[in-house]
């Protein structure tokens, strides 16, 4: 049997990771396309060359042309440009929606069956205007965030408490932005959700209070840290658990950014809700039950993204 085709359109610092770890992990043979020419070759043939030492069995290519990759069974899109100190994830949408648009279409035309896993921000906008421009079924096009904000939240949580990360689990849902809401209640170490370990004196109200704000604050710390980039090793790590579910119908249960047909109230948009990812995609939504003060700041974080996604439509009338 062949093995699976991943494409990664963008080869910047997230698409090179995505290709390294794709290649480590064995999940398949990796196209990169992007625009930048020579950029997508290099990496192929530097992450090929690792392969002797490394001992993995993946082909690597690089690309401008998109024909290459036709077939592909996961299309990991990171095209666009990312932020800078100051810039906040919505001052890239004008640009990132063009970078959308010959996405969707190249996509479209090479890679129709594809799982399509968006990370490009601003990210809720972004999915929502790929699966438009793309035209492909809402649940094989979904948008990476949920499962990087939730794994900041179980990393801080991790050492808030000194256990491991492998104990904590966690969930952050609305979308990827300042509005993000990582649920407390529905957050846990070993199943003992937080509002218990609390009351059991393991931590404060104040100090969850702020790990929630790091959270939120957690992409814009790590650009305060580069400076001339974003986050990169974890996000692509993100996507690939999302990919590794897809490619081996693992049902993972995974945050990510979904089409919402009334699911958890919304309407016809992507907002970071829990799936189960599987062979068929996102295969369920999770409609679990928000308190009144999570509602609201899950109605507050819906209204953030649907403002980006009016603007996308004020930008570009075919998306009206
Ligand atoms: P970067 O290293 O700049 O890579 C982007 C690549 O896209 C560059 O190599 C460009 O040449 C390429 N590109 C630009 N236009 C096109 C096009 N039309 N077709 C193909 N390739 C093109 O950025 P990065 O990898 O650090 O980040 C990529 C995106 O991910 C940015 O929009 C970031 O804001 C976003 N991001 C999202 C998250 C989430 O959690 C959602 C986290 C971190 C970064």
């Amino acid at each position: 049997m062949a093995r699976p085709k991943i494409a990664l359109i963008g080869a910047g610092q997230i698409g090179g990771t995505l290709a390294h770890l794709a290649a480590l992990k064995e999940l398949g043979d990796v196209v990169l396309f992007d625009i930048a020419e020579g950029t997508p070759e290099g990496k192929a043939l530097d992450i090929a060359e690792s392969g002797p030492a490394e001992g993995f069995d993946a082909a690597l290519k690089g690309t401008q042309d998109y024909a290459d990759i036709a077939g592909a069974d996961v299309c990991i899109v990171t095209a666009g440009v990312p932020r800078k100190p100051g810039m906040s994830r919505d001052d890239l949408l004008g640009i990132n929606l063009k970078v959308m648009k010959a996405v969707g279409e190249g996509i479209k035309a090479n890679a129709p069956d594809a799982f399509v896993i968006c990370i490009t921000n601003p990210l809720d906008a972004m999915v929502w205007a790929l699966q438009k421009f793309s035209g492909m079924p809402a649940e094989k096009v979904c948008g990476m965030a949920g499962v990087l904000d939730s794994a900041r939240f179980r990393h801080f949580l991790s050492l808030e408490f000194g256990v491991s990360m492998k104990d904590v689990s966690a969930f952050v849902l609305g979308g990827h932005g300042d509005t993000m809401v990582p649920c407390v209640r529905y957050s846990t170490v070993a199943g003992v959700p937080l509002p218990d370990l609390i009351e059991m004196g393991w931590t404060t109200q104040d100090k969850i209070d702020s790990i929630v704000q790091r959270t939120r604050d957690g992409g814009a710390e790590i650009v305060g840290l580069l400076k001339t980039g974003s986050a990169f090793y974890a996000p692509a790590t993100s996507a690939i658990e999302m990919a590794e579910a897809y490619l081996k119908d693992q049902k993972r249960v995974l945050p990510c950014a979904a089409y919402c047909d009334g699911d958890l109230g919304v309407k016809q948009m992507y907002v970071g809700v829990p799936t189960v990812i599987g062979a068929g995609g996102i295969e369920r939504i999770m409609n679990i039950k928000l308190n009144k003060d999570e509602q609201k700041m899950f109605d507050t974080s819906v209204k953030a993204v649907k403002g980006l996604v009016d603007a996308c439509k004020e930008i570009d009338s075919s998306l009206a």
